[in-house]
């Protein structure tokens, strides 16, 4: 492809191509048992791309990936891409009737699964299974051309949950994910040689984009772990230069007497987000490791937003400065923006920022201010230097394992049931989880057993989302709105939050 067609081609595909192909030979994805280099990637990325053409995958269809993650699962996504489609990724856990939710909201040309059962929640739902289009792939000639896009086009979408219970897609454009890749492939300083210990799930921003492009962007080695297991990534560190995480990966770790300093010799970034990293838990892996993770912070609206310092202070409990280009500001419950050191919610604007929910206008304008900066509803204060320190939500979501949840999910199906009146789900500290799920009910009668419950919850809800314990009170505490009082509930709870469990 010349220079001039490359730069008028907006397509993400077209710039993680161009960079990966600059060491064709190198082992690109590596697992037990399959390593690819970026030549063989490309192939098999071009092969693909033919077989989602053929089963009528056109430029601005959705094609949703639900699949356990594996080197196919990238070539289908880089494919995905490369035709110009949006991949919209769902986690393996949701049931068949959450994915019948997401189907019908997203109206995709293709459902890739791993299986091609038909999901009773969509029976029309255009399903095909992983290893079905791997096989017609490579029956496939490559398409090498890379479908032409304007970078404001859409590249995913990605579902979050939200406080009214409803899934929102976040629109992803081109230019959104290609500016976050490049900046935080920037300021991290990856450089040849780099290696990555690849140990998150796909399904999301952090494992899918943060962790999977800037790699790719540096044509970068990627030790691909199709699970997480501390023995294993342990065996693997000391290959490998650079570890991305969610603070639950670091907990586990930290339990593996062989993560020391010996096997981690070899990195030279560990990286950590999706959920808070207590400053005990950083304090930890220095202590064992001699490491000083950087924390870094970001959203599915946004893709990172702010990150620590590769060179500087690495602060416990901050998540550092705005990536370049993005500006980060809080404002203050009577609507004025907050100076330095005062607390307030968080709104950020930048080439990250997202194109709006799928479907959703007026959710995108209730969430936007008027002058266009996204309203995160984290709460946190910036210093004068523009570090943010990150305080809490103003919503009740809880992150359980790097994973958000959010309670009005749980509590609209708890409520449906006989022998509840109502339930409130709240979020308590938990050693492994950071915060585990769990669930308040007022009763008429006898109250449900956690496994009547979680039995009851199995078919429409991930199990990550299920409550671990049950609370049950006469009434559930409300301010002079009417709205239940979560804090009470916690300090009530939470065995950390309170002197009188
Ligand atoms: C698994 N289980 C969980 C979770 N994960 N329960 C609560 N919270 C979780 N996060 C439950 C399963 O339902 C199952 O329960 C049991 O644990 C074992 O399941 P398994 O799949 O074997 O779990 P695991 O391998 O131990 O997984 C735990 C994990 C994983 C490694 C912490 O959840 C993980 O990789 N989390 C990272 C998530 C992530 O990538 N987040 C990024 C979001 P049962 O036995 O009852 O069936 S992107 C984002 O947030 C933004 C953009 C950002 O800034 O990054």
């Amino acid at each position: 492809m010349r220079a001039s067609e490359h730069a008028a081609n907006g397509n993400l595909a077209d710039l993680l191509r161009t960079h990966m192909l600059v060491s064709p030979d190198r082992q690109a994805l590596v697992t037990d048992d399959r390593v690819l280099t970026f030549a063989q990637l490309d192939d098999a990325v071009a092969r693909a791309s033919t077989a989602l053409q053929s089963v009528g995958v056109r430029p601005s269809d959705r094609v949703i990936g639900q699949v356990t993650k594996s080197i196919d699962n990238v070539i289908v996504y880089l494919a995905t891409v490369r035709v110009g489609a949006v991949w919209v990724p769902l986690n393996t856990a949701y049931t068949d009737t959450e994915v019948g939710a997401f189907i019908d909201d997203a109206e995709p040309a293709l459902v890739i699964r791993d299986t091609d059962d038909p999901i009773d929640a969509a029976p029309e739902a255009p399903i095909r299974s992983l290893a079905s289009m791997m096989a017609m792939a490579d029956a496939s000639a490559p398409m090498t051309a890379v479908e032409i896009r304007s970078s404001e086009d859409l590249a995913a979408i990605c579902y979050t949950s939200g406080t009214t219970g409803r899934s929102k897609g976040a629109m992803l454009t081109h230019a959104n994910l290609a500016s976050n890749a490049l900046a935080l492939h920037s300021i991290w300083r990856f450089s040849p040689g780099d290696v990555l210990l690849h140990i998150l799930p796909i399904f999301h921003v952090h494992g899918l984009f943060v962790a999977l492009h800037t790699a790719l962007l540096n044509a970068s080695t990627i030790l691909f772990e199709t699970s997480f297991d501390a023995d294993r990534i342990v065996a693997r560190l000391p290959d490998a230069t650079v570890m991305m995480g969610v603070p639950t990966h670091y907990r586990r770790l930290l339990d593996h007497p062989g993560f020391d300093q010996t096997s981690t010799a070899g990195i030279r970034l560990f990286t950590s987000g999706s959920a808070p990293m207590m400053a005990q838990l950083h304090a930890e892996i220095t202590a064992r490791t001699g490491h000083r993770v950087l924390e870094r912070y970001g959203m599915t609206e946004g893709g990172m937003i702010t990150s620590n310092p590769y060179d500087g202070d690495r602060v416990p409990g901050t998540v550092g400065f705005a990536l370049p280009q993005v500006s980060v500001r809080t404002r203050g419950a009577d609507g004025e923006l907050c100076g330095p050191g005062e607390a307030g919610v968080v709104e950020f604007r930048g080439p990250n920022q997202f194109a709006g929910y799928w479907k959703l206008p007026e959710r995108t304008e209730a969430e936007h201010t008027d002058d266009g900066w996204f309203v995160t509803g984290d709460v946190g204060t910036l210093d004068a230097e523009g570090r943010l320190t990150l305080e809490g939500r103003s919503s009740d979501m809880i992150i359980s394992g790097g994973l958000n949840v959010y309670p009005k999910e749980i509590e609209q199906l708890v409520d449906d049931r006989a022998d509840v009146v109502e339930s409130a789900v709240i979020g308590v500290a938990d050693g492994d989880l950071g915060e585990r799920v769990e669930i308040v009910l007022v009763c008429g009668g006898a109250a449900p057993s956690i496994e009547e419950l979680r039995t009851d919850l199995e078919d429409r809800l991930a199990r990550f989302k299920h409550p671990r314990r049950i609370h049950v009170v006469d009434a559930l505490p409300r301010n002079a709105m009417g709205k239940v009082q979560k804090t009470v509930l916690r300090d009530r709870f939470d065995p950390s939050r309170t002197t009188h469990p």
